[in-house]
């Protein structure tokens, strides 16, 4: 796919690029041959990305079969987030407004999609089955997963040669000499056993991707679709990224930031490798220029880490528009109160307070957030439930705060608002009281009625919490239950893993500043960069020093900003810029 080469000479007026600049790449051919030139301690991983086919669709599909040839689109509010593929067949894609996809599909049928439990309680299947097949899943949003099966596939290419992988093939497997095509060939069939599981076990189709790092086997993954698996192999790596087209088809880069590379004539992902970091420097830090840039190259550091139980509790509300202080005070201290309920349940205390709003936006039907956070006191929650009331006063004051900071005194009209407590205390054991208690109090007396669907797993509790008490919670809580169960990792972990990738120790708090030699970088990571972007890497490093800013935190449209906080970089550039990101830190 050509591009047009991007004008690298009207940012050479800019002074503050000056450094970076010198960095850029003559060539990205060039540059692309140095990384492949010794690309084996790249391809130590063996990934598999499963996507599953129009998710809440399916859903829908499998509890009303009738539905099955029908075009169906599934509705939340005036959107149509998904839709089968019948529908699709019939020009209606996903994340249309209603009255498009009708005027394209007069007779689609709708369904409410606004009810999320179902869904998760399918995450939840899919997840759980998805991990005999693997101890180490990571779960990615509702309908994809993560499955490094690098030790299984590594004993099967031990094996007998497997003749072709089944399934499409993007290069050849001859393209690479250290092992990996015969590892990526036994993962290939491991993928298809995979989906047979969940085709046969819970009647979902889905789509796996099949390569060495998570980013490529997401993007092979979505080249065949639906019900068909991808194995990429490092001949095709080259192809499979330029003819990704729009940088908007990379993971992690987010359409706001498409929409800022967009404006610096950066419209594909080769037009991404031949600019120059001093071209991209308004999207942010170096470090931020640095792992858009690598993206691009198809690198990607990022570990398959398993997801773990709640790391938040929240709960949001959605309207149409909310544009005055006093409306806010009122939905947030509801907000408030719906947190402590779901606090006195799980029983740990919380150090942070999060805030997530959604500004209106017409062109991108409201799917950016904005969040910040403040720490809070754990004493704050000491025998809350004994004053409840002032506790439920505390949080709605410091979410005030927060809500002020962002909205800066300007007009606003917010659709959502978020209330979340995250940075779990180990040991808080003793707050483990009321409803907590009472859920587990419950357990040894209740009488069990399991339903067929308990015995199959279908509607487990999280867990600790008895079946039977479960079963009598009311759908709101028992969804908001499940939904923080399956929340991924941390932000703290988040940011740690890209702290790791930059450098391990580029933040200012974790020791940056001392130590700019290459000697604790990952080697296998930073050999497998190219030459400027180990060079960006290491001015990223040298300026970490700088200083991250504490107290409460910005995030981004679209997650944390670890990357800001490794490169102790400028806040506007961490808060536009999550997004690529927390892609590295999957
Ligand atoms: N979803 C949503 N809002 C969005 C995007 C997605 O509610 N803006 C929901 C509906 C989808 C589910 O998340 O069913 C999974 O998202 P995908 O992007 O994977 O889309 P699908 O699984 O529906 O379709 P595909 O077959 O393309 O994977
Ligand atoms: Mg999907
Ligand atoms: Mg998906």
């Amino acid at each position: 796919m050509s591009a047009p080469f991007v004008d690298c000479a009207e940012m050479e007026d800019d002074p503050a690029e000056e450094d970076l600049a010198d960095a850029g790449p003559a060539e990205p051919e060039e540059v692309w041959r140095s990384t492949a030139a010794d690309p084996s301690p790249s391809h130590r991983r063996c990934v598999i990305h499963i996507d599953i086919d129009c998710f809440y669709a399916q859903v829908e599909m499998l509890e009303r079969p009738e539905l099955r040839d029908k075009p169906l689109g599934i509705q939340q509010k005036n959107i149509v987030v998904t839709s089968n593929y019948a529908a699709r067949a019939r020009g209606v894609g996903k994340c249309c407004l209603v009255t498009e996809a009708l005027q394209a599909c007069p007779d689609l049928v709708l369904v409410n999609g606004s009810d999320l439990t179902r869904y998760r309680r399918m995450s939840a299947r899919i997840h759980r089955l998805l991990t005999r097949f693997s101890r180490r899943v990571e779960r990615l949003g509702f309908d994809e997963n993560f499955l490094d099966v690098v030790e299984a596939a590594t004993r099967a290419a031990g094996g007998p040669p497997v003749a072709a992988p089944p399934g499409h093939a993007l290069g050849s497997a001859d393209s690479c000499s250290c092992g990996c095509s015969a590892r990526l060939t036994a993962a290939a069939s491991l993928a298809a056993d995979v989906r047979r599981a969940l085709r046969e076990e819970l009647g979902i189709t889905s789509c796996a991707g099949i390569g060495f790092n998570k980013l490529l086997a997401k993007l092979a993954g979505a080249t065949h679709k639906p019900d068909q698996q991808t194995v990429l192999f490092f001949g095709g790596v080259n192809e499979l990224l330029l003819s990704a087209g729009a940088v908007r088809s990379l993971p992690g880069v987010g359409s706001r930031t498409a929409a800022q590379l967009g404006d610096l004539g950066v419209r594909t992902t080769a037009d991404l490798r031949r600019a120059t970091p001093a071209q991209l420097r308004p999207l942010g830090s170096a470090a931020t220029v640095t792992a858009l840039r690598a993206l691009a190259f198809g690198v990607d550091p990022g570990e398959v880490k398993p997801s773990s139980a709640a790391l938040s509790i929240g709960v949001e509300d959605g309207f149409r528009r909310v544009d005055s202080v006093e409306e806010c005070e009122v939905k947030l201290r509801e907000l408030a109160r719906r947190v402590l309920v779901l606090l006195g349940e799980d029983g740990r205390t919380p150090t942070v307070l999060k805030l997530s709003i959604r500004r209106y936006n017409r062109e991108d039907y409201g799917r950016f957030r904005e969040s910040r956070q403040t720490k809070v006191p754990p004493s704050l929650f000491a025998r809350w439930r004994e004053r409840e009331r002032e506790v439920g006063d505390r949080l709605l004051a410091e979410a005030m705060v927060l809500l002020k900071k962002m909205l800066k005194d300007e007009p606003f009209h917010l659709t959502l608002l978020g209330l979340a407590v995250t940075g779990f205390s180990e040991h808080s054991g003793s707050e483990k009281a009321g409803i907590a208690r009472f859920v587990q109090k419950a357990a040894s007396s209740a009488t069990k009625r399991k339903s067929l669907d308990d015995a199959t797993g279908d509607d487990a509790p999280p867990g600790g919490v008895d079946p039977a008490v479960w079963e009598s919670l009311p759908p709101d809580i028992k969804s908001e239950l499940i939904r923080d169960q399956e929340v991924g990792p941390s932000k703290k972990q988040k940011q740690r893993s890209i702290a790791s990738f930059f450098g391990g120790s580029i933040d200012s708090k974790s020791g940056g500043g001392s130590g700019t030699g290459p000697e604790d970088w990952d080697p296998d990571v930073f050999s497998q960069l190219p030459p400027d972007i180990q060079f960006e890497l290491k001015m990223a490093r040298r300026s970490a020093g700088r200083g991250a800013p504490s107290g409460d935190k910005k995030v981004s449209p679209r997650g944390p900003t670890a990357a800001g906080a490794a490169a102790g970089a400028g806040t506007a550039g961490r808060a536009r810029n999550g997004s690529i990101l927390k892609f590295f830190k999957k």
